[in-house]
């Protein structure tokens, strides 16, 4: 069954659940959809997801929204058929720490926002809050002590929770952020995740056409 994917390419959102589709090797069709344009505004997109956000999907009969969710559930259906049971492990304390950092990155995302002023930027023009630099520095921080005791953010070995926090932080390459040099482990674990064979598509592109847009709507 092909999984019907709600989604456009610059959602940061929808490129965590693109990034699961991929590495479950699921066949999905992407509907695009732009939120700004009113997509996600009508009964037909609100009976899909309630929260009439993007990205959503429907797999057969069951319909979903909301991006970590979405990721979760792909990997508890479909992780074992694919041979990708680690992505969200079932262990419960291992899939704790999991769910422990995809809870944390929505905070890394707002203060990601906050220091790129997201979405206004994008919607009505406007500044980076370069002010809120030291909000950037206190994430890069914790994703530095995060990859402390293991490779991965959230285990010693690739999980979901890194798609998240991976696609959250490269935002900052939006302001042209590259001040490293205290995050060698980050630094590290950039790298490998942009050895992933579906990398390219669901990362490099989608991230610098949306970084220029950004550029474009800056005063
Ligand atoms: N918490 C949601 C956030 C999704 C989200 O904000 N998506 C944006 C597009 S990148 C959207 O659909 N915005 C439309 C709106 O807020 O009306 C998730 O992770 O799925």
């Amino acid at each position: 069954m092909v999984i019907e994917f709600y989604t456009n390419d610059l959602s940061p959102f929808g490129r965590g659940v693109w990034m699961t589709l991929e590495a479950l090797g699921l066949e999905y069709e992407k509907k695009i959809t732009w939120p700004l344009q009113g997509d996600t505004k009508t009964d037909g997109f609100a009976a899909i997801n309630p929260g009439q956000t993007i990205p959503a999907i429907i797999d057969g009969s069951f319909k979903l929204g909301e991006s970590k969710a979405i990721a979760c559930y792909l990997c508890n259906a479909y992780g074992d058929q694919a041979g990708e049971s680690q992505l969200y492990p079932k262990d419960p304390k291992k899939r704790a720490r999991v769910d422990m950092v995809l809870c944390m990155a929505y905070s890394m995302k707002r203060l990601i926002y906050l220091f790129l002023n997201l979405p206004e930027v994008l919607i009505y023009g406007g500044k980076t809050r370069t002010e809120e630099i030291g909000k950037v520095h206190e994430i890069l921080r914790f994703i530095e002590m995060l990859l402390s005791p293991s490779e991965y953010v959230a285990a010693d070995h690739l999980t979901i929770a890194d798609f998240f926090v991976y696609i959250y932080e490269g935002l900052l390459a939006f302001a042209d952020f590259d001040d490293y040099s205290q995050y060698p482990k980050l630094v590290a674990w950039k790298a490998k995740i942009a050895k992933l064979p579906y990398h390219k598509m669901t990362c490099e592109g989608p991230a610098s056409a949306l970084k220029e847009y950004y550029k474009s709507k800056l005063q």
